[in-house]
């Protein structure tokens, strides 16, 4: 018996030297040290030794017990340093190799005309103010001077969710809310997505942005709404721009005008831009209709106002040269990138 232990210990000490990885070693364990192991099967037939043998083999057996779980540590040792450098090798990081360029986004050619213009405003003293795209039909015509069956509407493509309800053609019923719930003086502007039931082609598409922008107070006048156009003309299309005023009719603003801008691209002498005629309309106007103040509230006699209202598409395609509205939605990163 005490041949077969030294046996034991010489074999398992040898194939431990040779132990490779930490599954390998734990069944070596299980293998000697287990309740069906090697060495746990000597221990049980210790029963059949004399009472003299007993204790010197069973020292004997604890000794080899011990031994083998000393060397069992070190090689769980040795094998989790040798897998640490193993890793750490395949690890390593270059640091001198040149990182990954990621590509940056750009703002949106109609986010830079917006936010030029919110600037020009803001810088005048006005306020930004915004409501539903989903509107009634109330906000969106009725208060605007322009009842049912009135012509207007037809130019307008609505798109009807019910027979009070629509989407919002217009940014005007975001003032008509203004005004309801505000006094006067009023200075806003009111940028936002509007809707219009039209075919998409290079200048038209159903969704697009627009700012309208709204004055009410005491002895307004179209003198000042004439300074105010001008000073946004020279803000977004430069110092030299000059506006002019062709009359026109809108439902909700009495007297009206159309307004131009003089061209960018010649300063007035004729060119691709303007066509040959020297100027571009940009933007739409008036003195608020006296039917539109009393429809909020307002009274007409004490109070008078001018409003403003203009698409940005447009805006951005004069000032950039863009030739296609449909570019401005499309979100081609090589189109974006240019502006
Ligand atoms: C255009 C014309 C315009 C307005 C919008 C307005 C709003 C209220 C009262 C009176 Cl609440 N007017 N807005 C006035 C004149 C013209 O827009 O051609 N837009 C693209």
């Amino acid at each position: 018996m005490k041949r077969q232990l030294e046996a034991i210990k010489n074999q398992a000490m040898e194939k431990l030297a040779r132990v490779s990885d930490i599954r390998e070693l734990e069944d070596l364990k299980v293998a000697y040290l287990g309740k069906k192991g090697e060495l746990t099967g000597i221990l049980k037939k210790m029963g059949a030794l004399s009472p003299e043998e007993r204790p010197v083999i069973g020292q004997l057996a604890n000794e080899v017990r011990f031994a083998l779980e000393e060397s069992i540590a070190q090689t769980k040792d040795r094998l989790i340093k040798e897998e640490r450098s193993i890793r750490l090798k395949s690890e390593t990081i270059d640091v001198t190799m040149p990182g990954r360029i990621k590509p940056i986004g750009k703002k949106h050619p109609l986010t830079i005309v917006l936010d030029e213009l919110k600037d020009i405003f803001l810088g005048m003293g006005y306020e930004i103010a915004e409501g539903p795209e989903i509107e009634l039909d109330y906000n969106n015509f009725e208060a605007l001077n322009i009842p049912k069956n009135h012509p207007a509407r037809d130019t307008q493509d609505t798109f009807y969710i019910s027979e009070n309800v629509v989407l919002r053609t217009h940014t005007s019923p975001v003032q008509i809310r203004h005004m309801q719930s505000h006094k006067p003086p009023i200075r806003i502007i009111c940028p936002g997505r509007v809707y219009r039931s039209d075919a998409v082609d290079a200048t038209h598409s159903p969704v697009f942005h627009q700012v309208e922008g709204l004055v009410v107070d005491k002895n307004v006048t179209m003198g000042d709404l004439v300074g105010t156009l001008q000073a946004f003309a020279k803000g977004i299309f430069g110092e030299n721009s000059r506006i002019r005023l062709r009359p026109h009719h809108f439902p909700f603003t009495e007297p009206s005008a159309e307004v131009d801008v003089s061209c960018w691209g010649c300063d007035g002498s004729g060119c691709r831009i303007c066509k040959g005629e020297g100027w571009v309309e940009i933007l739409g106007s008036g003195m608020v209709h006296p039917n539109v103040l009393r429809e909020c509230g307002i009274d007409p006699d004490v109070y008078s106002g001018f409003a403003f209202g203009m698409g940005i598409e447009r805006i951005a395609m004069g000032k950039f040269g863009i030739d296609d509205m449909r570019l401005l939605f499309e979100n081609d990163i090589r189109f974006l990138r240019q502006f």
